[in-house]
C-alpha cells in the first residue's frame, strides 16, 4: 500500500511541476464550455419521424407497388421532388426510354408505359423500385432495363425515373 501511495505522490508532484494553475483552469474551462454547448448541436430526427409514418399503399405514386411501375428500374421521382410523370426541378427527361406494358387493376386494361430517366443531378437515392416485369437477362442487351437512359443527355447523371402512359395496349 505504501508503494502505491508513493507512486501517486510522485506522479502528482511531477504533474504539478509541469502544469501551471492557469493552464489547468483553462483546460477545465474549455471542457465545461464544450459540455454546455453539446445540447445545442443540431440533431437529425427526420429518420424517426419517417419511421413512424405508415408506408404508402399500392395506389400511391410513392409506392413501388403502384400499377404503373410494373417494369420500372430506378428511384421514384415522386419521392425525389417530382411526381410519377414529371421530373424534379433542375433535371431533364431522357429522350431514350424503356417501354413496358402494365395492367391497371382499376379498369382492367393494359397500358403502354414509358419509363424516362430524369437527368442532370446525382442519384436521388429515395424509393428505389426495381420491378422489371418481362425484362430479359443482361445477355439479351436490347431487352434489359438495367441501363442509365440519361446516356444521351448533355448531363448524363441519373437522378430518378418517371412513368408516362403512352396509350392503351391493343389486344
Ligand atoms: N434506368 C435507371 C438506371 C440508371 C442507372 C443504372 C441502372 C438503372
Amino acid at each position: 500500500m505504501r508503494g502505491l501511495d508513493q507512486l501517486f505522490e510522485r506522479s502528482s508532484r511531477s504533474l504539478a511541476q509541469r502544469s501551471s494553475r492557469r493552464s489547468v483552469l483553462g483546460s477545465l474551462g474549455q471542457l465545461l464550455t464544450g459540455a454546455a454547448l453539446l445540447p445545442l448541436l443540431p440533431i437529425d430526427r427526420s429518420g424517426r419521424a419517417r419511421a413512424s409514418e405508415a408506408p404508402p399503399g399500392p395506389d400511391s405514386p410513392e409506392s413501388c407497388q403502384y400499377w404503373r411501375y410494373c417494369a420500372i428500374d430506378g428511384y421514384l421521382c415522386s419521392c425525389c421532388g417530382g411526381s410519377s410523370t414529371s421530373c424534379p426541378p433542375g433535371t431533364s427527361s431522357s429522350p431514350i426510354t424503356w417501354i413496358g406494358t402494365c395492367h391497371n387493376p382499376h379498369d382492367q386494361r393494359d397500358y403502354i408505359v414509358s419509363y424516362n430517366d430524369c437527368c442532370g443531378k446525382t442519384s436521388c437515392g429515395n424509393c428505389e423500385c426495381v420491378r422489371n416485369e418481362r425484362e430479359k437477362p443482361m445477355y439479351r442487351a436490347s431487352r434489359n432495363n438495367d441501363l442509365n437512359w440519361c446516356m444521351a443527355n448533355a448531363d448524363s447523371n441519373y437522378h430518378c425515373t418517371v412513368s408516362v402512359i403512352l396509350g392503351v395496349a391493343e389486344k
